[in-house]
């Protein structure tokens, strides 16, 4: 059997090695991405955000359990930068991640950057595929809210919830991270420790404060993970937004802008291959470089040249 029918036919295993394949970006991943992309289509995505430790995967876990519970095939992506695949803080997030009962079926999955540089939100996303193809309907992806790769990973989610703790300080501190744009539910989580009451106070008073063009209040719900204090609050929210989404056509519109954007990169990265493997090649740049250095050229007529020969193909 190969292993495309054994992935049609519901092998987790078989799901895994093709995640590999195109999560390594091997040989043909993307011929495997274009064929699963038409079979999938219905997964709804969901991203957590939030500094390390705010109990992003304590959240997820929860969360993944009640989607679990409510009847539906749910996947969860740990995206964690910072360490190696095998790094303690994943083997954490997978120790976890096993309160989720495996007769709920919660596939897990953990990635690193493990040397692909740049290219984490762009295979996240391409996993997703993956999932989406095999029947999963619910996906949560959890990242750790840092920088301009996680915001990526975060845009091509349909709901996004930030996790924040009392201890990460003032709603300020959230705000300067571009935390309060990309939020579409607030997890004030670890309410069992003090301080708690005003970071809720404080989030919402900054949400007033901002012009909101949106019949969507962003709920702040004040959660303990591990105590499961307040989650099934929290899981009404996800399904409320979803709904939302859905009744205002905002959820076909997120989908249609992503998509722009996926395209466009598929588009550019094809170009840059295509200019690195063609124009860029060591004894034509080699050339321009002495050419410069001589006097004869400059870097802005030299690259000038090599795009107009580039778009007329000579
Ligand atoms: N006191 C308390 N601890 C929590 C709560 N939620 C999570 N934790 C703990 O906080 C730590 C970090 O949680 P984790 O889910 O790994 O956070 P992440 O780094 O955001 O994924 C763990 O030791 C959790 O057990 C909570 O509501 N209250
Ligand atoms: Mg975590």
């Amino acid at each position: 059997m190969s292993l495309y029918t054994e992935f049609q036919g519901g092998s987790e295993v078989a799901l895994s090695k093709i995640i590999s394949h195109i999560e390594n970006r091997r040989e043909g991943y993307q011929e495997v991405l274009s064929r699963l992309y038409r079979t999938g289509g219905r997964m709804y995505r969901i991203g957590i955000t939030g500094p390390p430790g705010a109990g992003k995967s304590s959240l997820v876990n929860r969360l993944a359990g009640l989607a679990a519970e409510a009847g539906h095939r749910v996947a969860v992506i740990c995206v964690d930068p910072s360490s190696p695949f095998t790094g303690g803080a994943l083997l954490g997030d997978r120790l976890r991640m096993q309160d989720i009962p495996l007769d709920k079926g919660v596939f897990i999955r953990s990635m690193g950057s493990r040397g692909s540089t740049g290219g984490l939100a762009a295979a996240t996303s391409n996993v997703t595929v993956a999932l989406d193809a095999f029947g999963f309907d619910t996906l949560f992806i959890e990242t750790v809210g840092v920088g301009q790769m996680e915001l990526d990973i975060i845009d091509a989610c349909d709901t996004v919830v930030v996790a924040l703790v009392p201890e990460s300080g003032d709603a300020i501190q959230a705000l300067k991270a571009g935390l309060m744009e990309i939020a579409d539910i607030f997890a004030v989580n670890k309410a069992d420790r003090a301080g708690s009451d005003q970071m809720v106070y404080d989030l919402q008073s900054a949400m007033e404060m901002k012009a909101v063009h949106s019949e969507w209040i962003v709920p702040i719900v004040a959660t303990q993970a591990t105590a499961n204090v307040n989650l099934d609050e929290l899981y009404r929210h996800l399904t409320a937004h979803k709904a939302y989404l859905e009744k205002t056509g905002l959820l076909a519109q997120k989908r249609a802008e992503q998509l722009k954007k996926k395209v466009e990169r598929v588009l550019v990265k094809s170009i840059q291959r295509d200019i690195d493997r063609t124009l860029l090649n060591g004894a034509v740049l080699d050339d321009i470089v002495g050419r410069i250095m001589r006097g004869e050229d400059d870097p802005y007529s030299a690259g000038q040249a090599l795009f107009r020969q580039y778009k007329f193909g000579s």
